[in-house]
Order: C-alpha cells, then structure tokens, then sequence
C-alpha cells in the first residue's frame, strides 16, 4: 500500500524526522523556495499537514490541499491553525498537551529566578572583569515569599503556580472563572486586579483572538516599577507597544519574554532595553518533552489512518 502523503511545515528533530519518513511520504513545504508552486504541486496529494505550535497551518495551506484530512500539531498551542477553514473543510485537527506542561513550567520559574537575580547580568559581570575591576554585581530583589500572579490556570498554568508554591509565594490567579483544583490559591476576575496584587505576572493563557492583547498598557501599570511580567504563552497576548513603552519609561520594572511577535524576528527595540530578559521560545525545548510531542504527533496521525480514535484531538 503507498504511504499517505504529508505536508511538513517546519523541521522536526532527526528522530522524529527519520521516523516519520519511514511511514509517510513526506513533503517538506519548508524547504521549498517558491511556496505557490510548491502547493499547487503537492497540495492535491496531501491527505495530512504536520506542522509546529508556532507554524501553524493557514488557510491558504488548507485549501490548497483539497483531499486533506488532519493537521497534527507538534505543540500544545493551535492558534496558528486556522480552525475556521478546518470545520469548513472537515479537517480534524490535534495537538501535544500535558507532555509539556512541567518543563515549560520549569521554563517559566527558571526566567523569574533569573531576571529577579541577575543572572545572566552576573555572568556578563565575570566576562567583562567588572568584578576584578569594579566590585560586586549591584544588589538584585529576591523571588522566595513575594507575590506572584498566574494569567491562565490550565495545564500550565496550573504546574507554574505548584512550582511558585514550593518558594513560599502569596499566589493568585485569574481565568476564565475560578478552578475547584485551585483551593489554596487566590481567584482574582481581571488581569489589571492580578497584575495590581502580584510581584511577578505570569502569562500562561492559551491564545486566542479572545486573549488578544490582553496584556496591555494598564495590566502592565497595574504591576508597576517593581513588577516583572513572565510570558511562555503566546506573544499576541501582549501589546508589545504597550510592553516597550512601559519597559523604556519605567512604568514596568523588568520582563522575561521566550515569544515575540513575528519571531524569531523581533521588534528591535527590545535589544536596546537591559530590563527585559530574551529567550528563543524554548519552554519546551528538551530532548525528553520534545521525543514525547513527536510521538504524540506520530500518534494521532496513526490513530487517524488506522480509522481509530485521536489520542489528542482538538476538533
Ligand atoms: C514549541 C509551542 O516550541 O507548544 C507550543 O504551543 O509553541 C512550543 O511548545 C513549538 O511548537 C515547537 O516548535
């Protein structure tokens, strides 16, 4: 029997690449130079796209492949897929939840502790001889026992404030409507009212037009010269107008931002700032979480051909 053909929209890890030629006749839409002509040629074989969180498939993808039947996503974020155009399609769409929830987590609390303490400033500090020359790296603010505020009690959200519990923190969250796994934890109805009672702000909502933006120029006030605003979401949940602006004028104390708008080109005036600390969305990037998310991809393109339920489906 031939192999379901597919559309790769990004690079996976050689393990998971390897493995996915080996079942599928894989077609690499990344690497095509020409993007039209690649579609026009292999869009009407395609029966599924593989793509990353931050990828996505657009509906120009979608429609360009009239015989697809999934999109698989590497990532547990799906706000790149255009779901209107799946529905209208009839194409099911899944993603990679919970085996990635711990380590962005992990991600999210190691950006705070390194903001709050200078880290990344002390080992320029070493580097550049200032403390032979100078002295001592200037006195940094403390994380254990502060505030901290969780936009966003899912999975994620959820795994950071268990982490944040475990430094003493006064937490406090604010979503949709309060959780029942929540009980030790402060409900608080808007982001400008948690942005008012924490010291660190983590955004941890998934992304939707809904949570567009909504991060914006009195969220940030809100959290004020002493706050530090911690994003592993998505970066259309910011006003990155807003984020500049109150980062250069010293409204916002600090950031640690691993996504960006247009990434992973990004706005430069963010590399002008030395309040905000700059990651290459890597939450997720370990070698454990990310073999788990390839076999996750893997797997419900499998379940789908073999016609038996998604293990992780969105629609
Ligand atoms: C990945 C992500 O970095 O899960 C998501 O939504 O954005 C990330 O985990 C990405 O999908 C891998 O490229």
């Amino acid at each position: 029997m031939s192999k379901p053909a597919i559309m790769q929209i990004g690079a996976y890890p050689a393990w998971d690449q390897d493995l996915l030629n080996q079942d599928y006749d894989v077609r690499k839409y990344f690497e095509a130079a020409d993007k039209d002509a690649f579609l026009a040629e292999h869009g009407p074989q395609v029966r599924a796209i593989a793509t990353r969180g931050e990828l996505g498939a657009s509906r120009a993808m979608i429609e360009a492949c009239p015989n697809l039947e999934i999109v698989s996503v590497y990532g547990v974020g799906y706000d790149a897929v255009d779901l209107g155009a799946c529905c209208e399609h009839n194409v099911r769409v899944t993603n990679t939840p919970d085996v990635l929830s711990g380590d962005v987590a992990d991600f999210a609390v190691t950006m705070m502790l390194a903001q709050t303490r200078g880290v990344v400033a002390g080992d320029a500090w070493v580097r550049s001889d200032n403390w032979a020359t100078t002295g001592n790296l200037p006195l940094q603010r403390r994380a254990f026992g502060r505030r901290a505020g969780v936009l966003g009690l899912g999975r994620i959200g959820f795994e950071i404030a268990k982490r944040l519990a475990g430094f003493g923190m006064d937490i406090a969250y604010s979503d949709i409507a309060p959780k029942d796994y929540a009980q030790d934890w402060t409900f608080v109805a808007t982001p400008t009212e948690l942005a008012a009672q924490s010291d660190f702000l983590f955004v941890a909502a998934a992304a939707s037009s809904a949570t567009r933006h909504i991060i914006d120029a009195s969220v940030l006030e809100a959290l004020g010269p002493d706050g530090m605003l911690i994003n592993v979401s998505r970066a259309s949940n910011v006003d990155e107008e807003a984020l500049i602006d109150a980062l250069s004028t010293g409204k916002l104390g600090s950031a640690a931002l691993d996504v960006f708008e247009g990434e992973p080109s990004l706005d430069p005036r963010f590399l002008d700032l030395s309040n905000i600390l700059l990651q290459p969305h890597q939450a997720s990037g370990t070698v454990e979480t990310r073999k788990a998310m390839g076999a996750l991809v893997r797997a419900n393109l499998e379940a789908h051909f073999a016609g038996k339920p998604l293990p992780t489906p969105v629609i």
